[in-house]
């Protein structure tokens, strides 16, 4: 979603800008811009679409100052213009704005009757305007844009850039994200320290509430009462070359061949000695788990839904975290929620987690990035150890999710006295199967050929392949924009049977385990009404049913309960794959973010 960067440096700006923009670029976005302040002059470039515009723009209109504040826009307010795209101007202010102020229209119209004529659709353009005004009325920089946070409701993370003011920048956060990087004798501001990166590795995370007046010398921070806070400065460790995509055409296709080598990492530190090593976890007299995560993250917990109940006998709810509040569930105070996210930052997973707060025994949150909103506001927070994932679809921290997911269950039997030692020495196996399944990328390159030419798609699983069958099919919306569904196979002959024709490829994971006989047959269904099967299972399944089908990939043998592990390695490659034949922006997909940030 929207990235947010603000430089007070040594040097002209605006190609550090821009830079620090293209790191941000891996969250997606739609139009961006940058401002500066040349002197006393403030001045300001935007362009729709990729960076590029943007720097293209600046190579025919540059803007000179060594002080400036850029953006990257995921549009909620109005259209993808030139317009609407940040930083928004008025008077002798630029602001850029991650987040929705809640309450523009009340303010929108209180500025329209004082006479203030908008130039675009956007909520943000409100905060230019009302700081506009209350320094027109006399009021100190700060002092302005402090007024003006005041009044905002709903999500924000804000920077403000001042003409006149050369050394100073405002920022502000409440929902959003938002970090203070800093360098000698130079400051920045950045959405996440991946911006900063090159620039600076000393970061201090915003906290709910807090504004900070930046200038040259440091960071003053004030919480939202307005006291003075102080807040910590972390050395971040961010191995530049970890964001490069290292000789792989994409993004995507070096994560998804990263994650033999990242869970192997993660299980080194989750599992020693053959035991399993999650210090503060105890399920003992936790009687019920509630799982919420989006997305991706959403089919993990649903794949660790079966792993807690068979494995460990455990009781599970999952919900989708933009409904759970909404629904007010009845959570019991021996019961733990469990939050997943990869970003640590998505709204409606922060949202659901403070819903929660008071109401179960412990919050747990399970992210990629350790220093998120999530996991500072968690009672405990399990890092999945994925590294950074850059590709919008995510997919190393898909199988990281579940590993971590996977290796709670085992803990919670444990803790309920259940013998788990088994499992435990089949997980070494799993990173050399991972490996192994990576080799069925030339086979599933020419079948995603043919299913790219396909108008719709089906996946069909049946246990915990069925949430693999969920991802599958969003994996494939995701980034082929082919439109995909998943069924529970049993589910298929209560209606969606009808949608089978010889023109609909019907994806079919089955491993052969007890379940693969019943999924079977639900496969000779399709099959009997001309359906074209793409059966994934194992050397055992592919024999004993592979024959008629469309098409069959073989993958190693697994213990069944790892096997959703393994699956998600071809459910990724055949959208992938899919996408490249389809000639689709792989690594940013269209309208689709990768920090959701907005509720
Ligand atoms: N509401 C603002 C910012 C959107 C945003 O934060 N996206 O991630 C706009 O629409 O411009």
């Amino acid at each position: 979603m929207c990235g947010i960067v603000g430089i007070l440096g040594k040097n002209e700006v605006a190609p550090q800008l821009v830079e620090a923009l293209r790191r941000l670029e891996y969250r997606g976005y739609d139009s961006a811009g940058i401002a500066t302040v040349n002197g006393s002059a403030l001045d300001r470039r935007r362009a729709t679409g990729k960076l590029v515009n943007l720097s293209d723009l600046l190579v025919h209109e540059p803007l000179a100052g060594k002080a400036g504040i850029g953006h990257t826009r995921w549009a909620t307010h109005g259209a993808a213009t030139v317009a609407n795209a940040h930083p928004h101007r008025a008077g002798g202010v630029a602001v850029v704005h991650n987040g929705i102020i809640e309450n523009f229209r009340e303010l929108r119209e209180e500025l329209e009757a004082a006479g203030v004529v908008f130039e675009s659709q956007t909520d943000t353009e409100t905060v230019a305007h009302l700081t506009a005004r209350h320094l027109a009325s006399g009021m100190t920089p700060k002092d302005a844009a402090f007024a003006t946070v005041d009044r905002l409701e709903g999500a924000f993370a804000l920077a403000f850039l001042f003409e006149h003011e050369p050394d100073l920048m405002i920022a502000a956060r409440k929902g959003s994200p938002l970090a203070i990087g800093h360098g000698d004798g130079e400051m920045f501001i950045g959405s996440d320290a991946i911006a900063l990166a090159p620039m600076t590795d000393r970061i201090t995370y915003l906290e709910e509430g807090d504004r900070a007046v930046v200038t040259r010398a440091g960071a003053e921070i004030h919480d939202a009462a307005g006291r003075r806070a102080n807040r910590a400065m972390t050395q971040i460790q961010i191995d530049a070359t970890r964001i490069e995509k290292s000789g792989y055409r994409h993004f995507m296709a070096k994560e998804i061949a990263e994650q033999p080598a990242v869970l192997a990492d993660a299980l080194a530190h989750y599992v020693r000695d053959g035991k399993l090593h999650l210090p503060d976890v105890d399920f003992t007299g936790v009687d019920r788990l509630t799982l919420v995560a989006c997305g991706t993250a959403h089919y993990a917990c649903h794949v660790a839904k079966y792993w807690f109940e068979q494995i460990a006998r455990l009781p599970v709810d999952i919900d989708i975290a933009s409904e759970f509040r909404y629904r007010d569930p009845v959570l019991s105070k021996d019961s733990w929620a469990l939050f997943v996210s990869q970003s640590g930052e998505t709204a409606d997973t922060l949202a659901a987690l403070r819903h929660a707060q008071d109401q179960v025994a412990r919050v747990v949150a399970v992210v990629n990035v350790t220093t998120s909103s999530i996991a500072r506001e968690s009672d405990l927070a399990l890092p999945i150890l994925a590294g950074v994932e850059v590709g919008v679809a995510s997919t190393k921290a898909f199988s990281c999710q579940l590993l971590v997911l996977y290796l709670l269950a085992l803990k919670a039997a444990q803790d309920r006295g259940i013998d788990v030692s088994a499992q435990i020495a089949d997980l070494g196996m799993l990173p050399g199967l991972m490996n192994q399944a990576l080799g069925m990328g030339k086979a599933i390159a020419k079948v995603a050929e043919e299913l790219a030419e396909a108008q719709d798609i089906l996946f069909l699983g049946r246990g915990a392949m069925f949430p693999m069958a969920l991802e599958g099919a969003l994996k494939l919306k995701e980034i082929s924009y082919i439109h995909a569904e998943a069924y529970a196979s049993g589910e298929l002959k209560h209606g969606p049977i009808a949608l089978i024709d010889a023109h609909v490829p019907v994806i079919v994971f089955a491993p052969h385990d007890a379940l693969f006989d019943k999924t079977i047959s639900n496969m000779q269904e399709v099959m009997a009404r001309h359906g074209k099967v793409l059966l994934i299972s194992d050397s055992e399944g592919v024999a004993e049913a592979g024959q008629g089908c469309w098409k069959t990939l073989t993958l190693p043998t697994i213990a069944p309960q790892l096997a959703p592990i393994l699956y998600a390695i071809p459910a990724q490659l055949l959208a992938y794959h899919t996408a490249v034949a389809k000639g689709t922006d792989v690594d940013q997909p269209r309208n689709l973010a990768k920090s959701v940030t907005v509720e």
